[in-house]
């Protein structure tokens, strides 16, 4: 089935001027995927273009030290695109136009690449048939990586490194890790890439500002109680996500966290794997229905989900939450 996917992307693909670009910020799933996929379409002679105008912190960190371990790997990219000399867009690691801000793909053909719920209400220009997306894979990169193995094509070091990596942050370092990804970890290690490695090259130093954004976020916390269900409020400026998976880790079931940025405000929600079971809860559903009704974006994963370009927060987060209880209180 893949195979036959894969066929006919790239048949389409032939004498095309590709782009390829992601969700921004760029985490290190967003980046391995372009990177891989570059490299995997110049190497059958495409032309190819790697568009990357923003990363996270962290993702900024490991692509430097990669570059410095690996000196003679091509890690170039465009931090500004014409989209008049593309022919076509290929998002990798996102289906939601509303998380590349940068550039109005809406207009520009493009087709998704992706392994999160597909996010394309009225969206003309995406080639629906051409999309691959995949949601029983926990990175954007091992569905990258499944082009190398069904073409035979040998993955260079420094992508293998790229590649781990990818996996590891999207898996929360394995916890949310299937059996297709373990198998795909095992056949992407080798003996110059050992695993305790790539855990050193992710890891870095919590910054202050993270720091203290926990501590205030922790203070303005709000507890709900739910029929014993745990949830969560808070608000940040900044390092929302942080906080959000922080309120599941001192036992809260579900956490919503906002953060009223000036420009951009944005709310994130966490649950536990446990409570989403439970009471079938989607909370990348749940918050993708919320948004079509608030004329904003969002998108994720069954536990952790997010929303951005809000106009009325406050309203926001109670109708999150209001929901959130509805369909406790139905399910339980
Ligand atoms: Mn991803």
């Amino acid at each position: 089935m893949l195979t036959s996917k894969f066929e006919d992307l790239l048949t389409f693909l032939k004498n095309k001027r590709i782009l390829i670009t992601t969700h921004e910020p760029i985490d290190v799933d967003g980046l391995a995927s372009g990177f891989a996929l570059k490299y995997f379409l110049e190497n059958s002679s495409h032309d190819v273009r790697l568009y990357f105008p923003e990363f996270t912190r962290i993702s900024k960190i490991f692509l430097e030290r990669m570059a410095r371990k690996f000196p003679d790997h091509d890690f170039s990219f465009e931090k500004t695109c014409n989209l008049e000399k593309i022919d076509i867009v290929l998002i990798v690691d996102t289906s939601n136009l509303g998380l590349i801000k940068s550039i109005n793909l809406s207009d520009t053909k493009h087709i998704f690449i992706d392994h999160h719920p597909l996010n394309i209400e009225k969206n003309t220009n995406n080639l629906k048939s051409l999309n691959i997306v995949l949601e029983d894979y926990t990175s954007a990169v091992e569905i990258i990586s499944e082009f190398f193995f069904t073409y035979n094509i040998d993955i260079p070091l420094p992508l293998k490194w790229l590649m781990m990596s990818g996996i590891m942050t999207d898996s929360g370092f394995f916890k949310y890790a299937n059996n297709k990804t373990m198998i795909k970890v095992a056949s992407i290690l080798s003996d110059d890439l050992k695993i305790q490695d790539a855990y050193l090259l992710l890891k870095t130093e919590e910054e202050y500002s993270e720091k203290m954004a926990r501590i205030k976020g922790l203070q303005r916390l709000k507890l709900i109680q739910e029929k014993n269900v745990l949830i969560g409020l808070s608000s940040v400026s900044n390092f929302e996500s942080m906080l959000a998976n922080t309120l599941i880790a001192i036992g809260f079931d579900i956490s919503i966290v906002i953060s009223k940025k000036k420009k951009d405000p944005i709310m994130t929600v966490r649950a536990r794997k446990e409570i989403t079971t439970k009471i079938g809860l989607h909370l990348g559903k749940l918050m993708q229905e919320i948004a079509s009704n608030l004329e904003t974006s969002a998108g994720g994963h069954e536990g952790a989900a997010s929303m951005t370009g809000i106009k009325d927060i406050d309203m926001a987060q109670n109708t999150l939450l209001k929901r959130i209880k509805q369909i406790i209180n139905d399910q339980l």
